[in-house]
């Protein structure tokens, strides 16, 4: 089992923490068994003839016309012809467990891909209306939430190991996922699919937490930014002048949609697709140069003095 450094299972299809995830575990499991007992039955095979053979030659016997060759051939053909057909059988029937429509899901969540980061929406079952953040997907536990996937450019495929297997996010046609997490915590996702230079920094942070927690999450993500004394800081006029055009914070007049909504930046876990741990430091790192720590990232140079970088930072530091 692959184990790095602090983040031991947290992006892993062996450690299920959903139920579609738990469909492929098992599947994964089945086809390790049956291919490790055909790997084991060729080595004692051939470990036998090998000793046969040679048992064969001290006596001056030819091998080719002993009558039990060609039954351990058929013996062979059939034994495979099972295995193989067992795992067919079980690789359709967890394809089937994935895919089945279920009853109704609780929640829709749409999910679209830009170069190199994650639009997210939720919609809010009592209004349609779509609720919107980016790069950090919440799930309630023992709840289906129907995700929604679809792409802005290129291919991208969007994948939680921990949760489910992949779904390519493919130009012109919408795809569809359900997740049913049962485990909490903190997992990561990944692009999967080969999208450009930064396709390594298009990760996900994903939180499966409670019915109640996930609730209030929601509710805060739904509100406009808390502005109080935040307006009058020296950061929010720069904010207006040079990155409004691409970001939105709710309840301001930065309504630009080429980038992630910025309206709750500072309650998320991380910076730029899973770029930089968020902190005050990485929000100015990343306001000043985007380009160094991600390059070629849509997001272009501010050109702005460290000063007045630092004075969006706090701004930005304080939209929880
Ligand atoms: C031309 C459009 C554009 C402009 C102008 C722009 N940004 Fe961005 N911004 C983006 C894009 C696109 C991303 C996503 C980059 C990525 O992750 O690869 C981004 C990402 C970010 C993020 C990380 C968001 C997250 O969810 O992690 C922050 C913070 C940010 N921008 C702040 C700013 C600030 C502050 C300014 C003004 C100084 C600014 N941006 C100007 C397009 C822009
Ligand atoms: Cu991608």
């Amino acid at each position: 089992m692959l184990v790095i450094g602090g983040c031991a299972h947290q992006q892993s299809p062996l450690a299920p923490a959903g139920d579609q995830a738990v469909a492929l575990h098992q599947l994964l499991i089945l086809m390790f068994i049956v291919s490790g007992l055909l790997y084991a039955s060729v080595l004692v095979g051939l470990c036998w003839s090998v000793l046969r053979g040679k048992a064969a030659a001290a006596r001056k016997i030819n091998v080719a016309q002993e009558p039990s060759i060609g039954k351990g051939l058929w013996g062979a053909a059939t034994v495979i012809t099972l295995a193989l057909t067992a795992l067919i059988l079980a690789s359709f029937l967890a394809d089937r467990a994935l895919f089945s429509t279920r009853a109704q899901p609780a929640m829709l969540v749409r999910i679209t891909a830009h170069q190199w980061w994650w639009r997210i929406e939720y919609q809010d079952a009592a209004t349609g209306k779509w609720i919107e953040t980016a790069n950090e997907l919440h799930l309630p536990v023992s709840r289906t939430t129907r995700v929604l996937v679809r792409t802005s450019d290129v291919i991208h495929s969007f994948w939680v190991p921990n949760v489910a297997g992949k779904i390519d996010m493919v130009p012109g046609r919408p795809n569809q996922l359900d997740l049913t997490p049962r485990r909490l915590g903190w997992y990561r996702g990944q692009c999967a699919e080969y999208c450009g230079a930064q396709h390594a920094h298009m990760a996900l942070d994903v939180r499966i937490e409670d019915a109640r927690s996930f609730d209030s999450w929601l509710a805060r993500q739904a509100a406009p930014a808390q502005l109080g004394s935040l307006q009058s800081l020296p950061g929010a006029p720069v904010f207006d002048a040079h990155c409004a055009s691409c970001h939105v914070i709710r309840g301001t007049s930065a309504k630009g949609k080429a980038g992630p909504d910025l309206t709750h930046i500072a309650g998320r876990r991380s910076i730029a697709a899973g770029t930089l741990p968020m902190t005050r430091g990485g929000l100015q790192g990343w306001i000043v140069q985007p380009q160094a720590l991600k390059p070629g990232t849509m997001m272009p140079a501010s050109g702005l003095s460290a000063s007045r970088a630092d004075a969006v930072a706090d701004y930005l530091a304080g939209l929880k």
